[in-house]
């Protein structure tokens, strides 16, 4: 009984289903993908710059929205990347939204460290250069000392 019923919607289906309609549907989010900061970095300047990567196949990109921690979102059209300017020192997140012509959403969000002491804003090179050098320092000035050499008493007697 069912089937036959069935048989025949189908069959009406393909006599009469002719002509195409142009309807986008697209109900799958964008692709995206922060490329800067990356996870888990240290970011030495209270200037951020957050770039990312979106891709809509369906309706394509509308606009991308982006936001720093527990802030507003901001628009920023179709650009993709955007500066924070002012982030304290600590952990931060960032939070990139990317929209499809339809209204499909996709949100990406990415930790990251900014430090800005100047301690902690030397590389590792510098810091060994620098370790290097007290290093030498207290051998040349420590050595004589510890050696017990007086130098211009013993050549006075
Ligand atoms: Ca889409």
């Amino acid at each position: 009984m069912s089937n036959d019923h069935k048989h025949k919607l189908d069959d009406n289906n393909n006599n009469t289903a002719t002509t195409s309609v142009d309807v986008i549907v697209d109900n799958v989010p964008p692709i995206l993908s922060i490329s800067s900061p990356t996870s888990g970095s240290e970011v030495k300047s209270s200037t951020v710059t957050a770039t990312w990567i979106g891709l809509d196949a369906g309706s394509g990109i509308d606009h991308y929205e982006v936001k720093l921690d527990g802030g507003s979102w901001i628009n920023v059209m179709t650009d993709t990347s955007y500066n924070f300017t002012g982030v304290s020192d600590g952990s931060h997140t960032v939070h990139v939204k990317a929209v499809d012509g339809l209204g499909n959403s996709k949100e990406a969000i990415v930790n990251f460290t900014v430090s800005t002491g100047i301690a902690l804003g030397l590389d590792l090179t510098t810091i060994a250069i620098i370790g290097a050098v007290v290093v030498v320092v207290i051998v040349v000035v420590a050595y004589p000392i510890l050696r017990g050499r007086k130098p211009p008493t013993s050549k006075l007697k």
